[in-house]
């Protein structure tokens, strides 16, 4: 049985950004984009590595489109039987269309029983994965699939090691989204599982979280990561990649990219205007397909004042252009601007937060929220330092008995 992979569709990403009102429908887009390449292959079955949707609330119409995709796989009769991770049988159904199997992702998970994806679960097609093993059969064919969503990096380690033992049938696969230890190229404050935790003896280790691809075998097992399906962050090495899905045959696997979809460049300049002009034309000179985002990083010496409105215009049609100012010295001035350009006893200070946070769009994280926070009560030493050294261990929501459970 043939099987398209995707990940990361993070649908709903940008809903609500106003530079760029564009940018709106670049996840549904990816989306469908990825699955219109699994029908023109004929693939049998979807494997969703988690993060469908980008929060745990997305709206009616969000969940409406979403579940309009999956009901718009190719007909087909297809024999879905569901195991817990003991090996008990919990159901067994028919699906009218092409399976789609998913697990959720550390964006999307809601805690308790009922969550996005068992509600998804309602389409006769759409089968979620976390804690199960799942046989799909067609015409004497069949793949098992064996789930695991993202866990909260205190509970993941002594979670995964539940899955011990669990035996599939050839072709098997095993999809999970959390992060690995060997697929990280940097350092990084999650918790990395190592490879040696994962169960035994599945033909390919499927994974999500990650938004840049990984195709890499670490302890004889191979991971694949096809990345996100939709550019999320303007990182180096995440948004200069193509979005892919994987096509999957028994142990056969093949990159496809996925057409049409929007593309990242990076630009990096002085912060002479002339400078920037030139080197965003050279790049949007070699490019086709869907306006692209163009990452401007402005390094060396501030002499002037740039204006990302201004290029903002400059190109409008053309490129989304976001500025990035690595100048020295940038960085402490822009925290004290901040502060002190605002009157934070004038409005609530969650109401500026949530402002500013509408503000920066994908530039925000909960280590800028912390720092934003500290720099509110003057204390602007911890808010460099979270800043450059990161906020520590994140506490992530949970208790031991609703993971395990
Ligand atoms: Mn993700």
């Amino acid at each position: 049985m043939k099987a398209l992979f995707l990940s990361d569709t993070h649908v709903g990403f940008a809903r609500r950004t106003r530079v760029y009102p564009e940018r709106r429908q670049d996840a549904i887009l990816g989306m469908e984009r990825a699955l219109e390449i699994g029908k023109e292959r004929g693939v049998d079955v979807y494997f969703h590595g988690g993060d469908l949707f980008d929060t745990r609330r997305p709206d009616a119409i969000l969940i409406h489109e979403v579940m309009d995709l999956i009901r718009s796989l190719p007909k087909g009769s297809y024999r879905v039987r569901v195991y817990d991770l003991r090996g008990n049988l919990l159901e067994e159904r028919v699906a009218d269309r092409v399976p789609f199997v998913a697990v959720h992702g550390n964006h999307d998970f809601m805690e308790g029983e009922r969550n996005l994806y068992t509600l998804l679960s309602h389409l006769p097609n759409f089968i979620y994965a976390h804690r199960r093993k799942v046989v799909i059969e067609k015409d004497g064919e069949q793949v098992c699939i064996v789930g695991m969503g993202y866990v909260p990096d205190k509970y993941v380690l002594s979670y995964i090691k539940q899955y011990r033992g669990i035996s599939c049938s050839s072709p098997s696969y095993f999809l999970f989204h959390q992060p690995v230890e060997g697929l990280y190229p940097s350092y990084t404050r999650e918790v990395l599982v190592p490879p040696s935790l994962f169960p035994e003896g599945f033909d390919l280790y499927l994974g999500g979280h990650l938004h840049w691809i990984v195709d890499k075998e670490v302890n004889g097992k191979r991971f694949l990561i096809p990345g996100s399906t939709v550019i999320t962050r303007l990182k180096e090495g995440e948004m200069n990649q193509p979005r892919i899905v994987y096509i999957i045959e028994g142990k056969y696997v093949e990159r496809v990219e996925i057409p049409g979809v929007r593309r990242a460049y990076r630009v990096e300049s002085s912060d002479d205007v002339e400078e920037i002009v030139r080197k965003v034309e050279e790049v949007l000179q070699g490019h086709t397909g869907p306006t692209p985002l163009v990452k401007v990083v402005l390094v060396g010496e501030r002499r002037g004042v740039v204006s990302e409105e201004s290029l903002r215009k400059a190109f409008k049609g053309r490129a989304m252009i976001y500025l990035f100012d690595r100048r020295e010295d940038a960085f402490v001035e822009r925290l004290r601007e901040i502060r002190n350009s605002v009157d934070v006893e004038a409005f609530s200070e969650d109401a500026f937060v949530e402002e500013l946070k509408r503000l920066m769009g994908e530039l925000w994280s909960d280590e800028v929220e912390m720092a934003v926070k500290r720099l509110l009560e003057g204390k602007d030493d911890e808010a460099l330092d979270i800043l450059l050294n990161g906020s520590g261990k994140g506490a992530k929501k949970g208790t031991i008995t609703e993971w395990l459970g």
